[in-house]
């Protein structure tokens, strides 16, 4: 793990000019690395941007700062587990079963699966009260975007080694990610699935249950998706928002 001369990139790209001038969101990224991997890293941010299924981008963020690396929590991966469904009607109610069981609540997951089904160009992720079902963020179509995480390389290797199944930098981020949005104080659950044309599995992720991948929840071609975060009512939003945005994590 490294400790010193910690950076943190995060990369957001989008077609027909800037997120903020109304640009279509194609990619984002967000890794950790000290100095000498910067380069590298850095060429990772850029293909993920320029070649991707949702178009290719005319606008590219890049945003490399250097962090505190003394004050860094280590987290183990959630357990993974896989359910195979045959389309995404069987995957999205096999989600909501999941979700009902976490104690999500009727009204909170009809919004969020309101939400996902139309949301074609949100960058982050929406919080929604688990009870309620209101939004709690007012962060719009930019949503809020957890950084500050990512694995530990030599940690990753060894689970690739025992996990051969699930060797892609897809999962490996989106599992990253998971982990910690379940240990940020106030999670309940999210839900999750890509908004890339070409994926279609996505996953409900608890302290409990671990990290549910479903191999379907959206069809073929669909260029909605995006992340769902329940949280628990009277959590205060703004300490929630800064340990997911802010936070320094390593999985592993
Ligand atoms: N923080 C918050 N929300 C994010 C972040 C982030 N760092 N990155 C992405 N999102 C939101 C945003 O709304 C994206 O549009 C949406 O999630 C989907 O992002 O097989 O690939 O990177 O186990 O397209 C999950 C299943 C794949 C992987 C998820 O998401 C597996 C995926 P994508
Ligand atoms: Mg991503
Ligand atoms: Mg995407």
């Amino acid at each position: 793990m490294s400790t010193e001369r910690l950076y943190s990139l995060r990369m957001r790209a989008a077609q027909g000019g800037a997120h903020e001038e109304g640009g279509l969101h194609i990619s984002g990224g967000e890794k950790l690395g000290v100095e000498e991997e910067i380069e590298t890293l850095v060429g990772r941010l850029l293909d993920k941007a320029l070649h991707h299924s949702r178009g290719t981008a005319d606008f590219i963020n890049l945003v490399i700062e250097r962090v505190d690396a003394s004050n860094c929590s280590v987290l183990s991966p959630l357990t993974v587990s896989t359910y195979k469904v045959s389309d995404y009607r069987a995957g999205r109610q096999k989600a909501v079963t999941q979700l009902r069981e976490l104690s999500v609540s009727e009204t909170a997951i009809m919004n969020a699966f309101n939400i996902l089904s139309s949301a074609q160009n949100i960058r982050g992720a929406i919080l929604l009260d688990s009870q309620s079902g209101e939004r709690l963020d007012t962060r719009g179509d930019r949503g809020v975007r957890v950084s500050r995480m990512d694995w530990d390389q030599e940690q990753y290797a060894s689970w690739i080694r025992r996990h051969p199944q699930f060797d892609s930098p897809r999962i490996a981020e989106a599992l990253a990610l998971a982990t910690k949005v379940v240990h940020a104080q106030g999670t309940v659950a999210e839900l999750c699935w890509s908004d890339d044309p070409d994926y279609v599995t996505g996953y409900v992720a608890s302290m409990t249950k671990g990290y549910c991948r479903i191999t379907h929840l959206k069809e073929e071609g669909d260029l909605s998706g995006g992340r769902v975060f329940f949280v628990s009512p009277g959590t205060s939003i703004s300490g929630y928002v800064e340990y997911l945005e802010r936070s320094l994590v390593w999985i592993g």
